[in-house]
């Protein structure tokens, strides 16, 4: 390899998030050498917990859309690298699909259906939910959700990283909402126009909770078993 690829392959294992994301962005313009160490980097992978480096390295071989990625990524990622666990037999491919394709608004309406397809038909046809119902969740559901958007945000997105950001403003919901780019002085966030679908949006954007019934369906998530161990 060249003196700049072996550069960007330890870049890519150093303990720096940051500089392995940039590794990958390096990577990516690299042609196909570049996609063999991404390869090899995601090989290494395979039996550890997914990260948002590992989704990202996922995502440009993805999109490099080659024979020999495709391959590779069919025979050892064939779902992508987060494990789509669920307790009660639900399919979070379809979710795993707009997220990497960073369809994030499409993403969005998905988990709010999917919520409501774990919660009951009754919350399907309404399509909001009772925070009681979100208290019975299955937590391998939650977690599935969660780490598909955070593995496919660059650590950006998903309700890990916002409740980080809630007990970072010591569960002050007013502060909360305006460090996530819900409410700005006294004005709510308008959807959908008003939300930033894309990576640029602050630390923990997405996914929304509509607060139109107030705050007890995002608190009941944010004190679920899933994320509160
Ligand atoms: N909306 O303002 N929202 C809707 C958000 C509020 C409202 C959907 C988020 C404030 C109405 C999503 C915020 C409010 C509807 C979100 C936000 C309000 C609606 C689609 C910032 C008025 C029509 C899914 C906190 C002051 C639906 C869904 C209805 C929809 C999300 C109004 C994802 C994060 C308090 C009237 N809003 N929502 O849930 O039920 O319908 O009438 O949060």
């Amino acid at each position: 390899l060249s003196i700049e690829l072996n550069q960007l392959r330890s870049q890519l294992n150093s303990d720096s998030q940051t500089q392995q994301l940039k590794a990958i962005a390096s990577l990516a313009t690299q042609g196909e050498l570049g996609l063999d160490v991404l390869i090899e980097f995601l090989m290494s992978q395979q039996t550890e917990t997914p990260t948002p480096v590992s989704g990202e390295a996922y995502r440009v071989l993805y999109l490099a859309n080659l024979p020999k990625t495709q391959e590779f990524l069919e025979t050892h990622f064939p779902t992508g690298v987060v494990p789509l666990n669920s307790e009660v037999g639900a399919d979070y491919f379809p979710l795993q699909q707009e997220l990497l394709q960073q369809n994030f608004q499409a993403a969005d309406l998905l988990t709010l259906r999917n919520l409501c397809e774990l919660a009951s038909d009754a919350a399907v046809k309404r399509n909001w939910l009772y925070f009681s119902e979100v208290d019975r969740f299955p937590v391998a559901d939650l977690q599935t959700i969660d780490t598909l958007w955070r593995v496919h945000s660059q650590g950006k997105f998903g309700y890990t990283v916002q409740r980080e950001v809630w007990l970072g403003v010591g569960k002050n919901w007013d502060k909360l909402w305006q460090k996530i780019g819900w409410r700005s002085d006294r004005t709510w966030t308008r959807y959908p126009q008003g939300f930033t679908w894309e990576l640029s949006a602050p630390r923990g954007h997405l996914p929304l909770s509509n607060q139109l019934r107030g705050r007890r369906v995002i608190e009941a998530l944010f004190n679920h078993p899933a994320f509160s161990n």
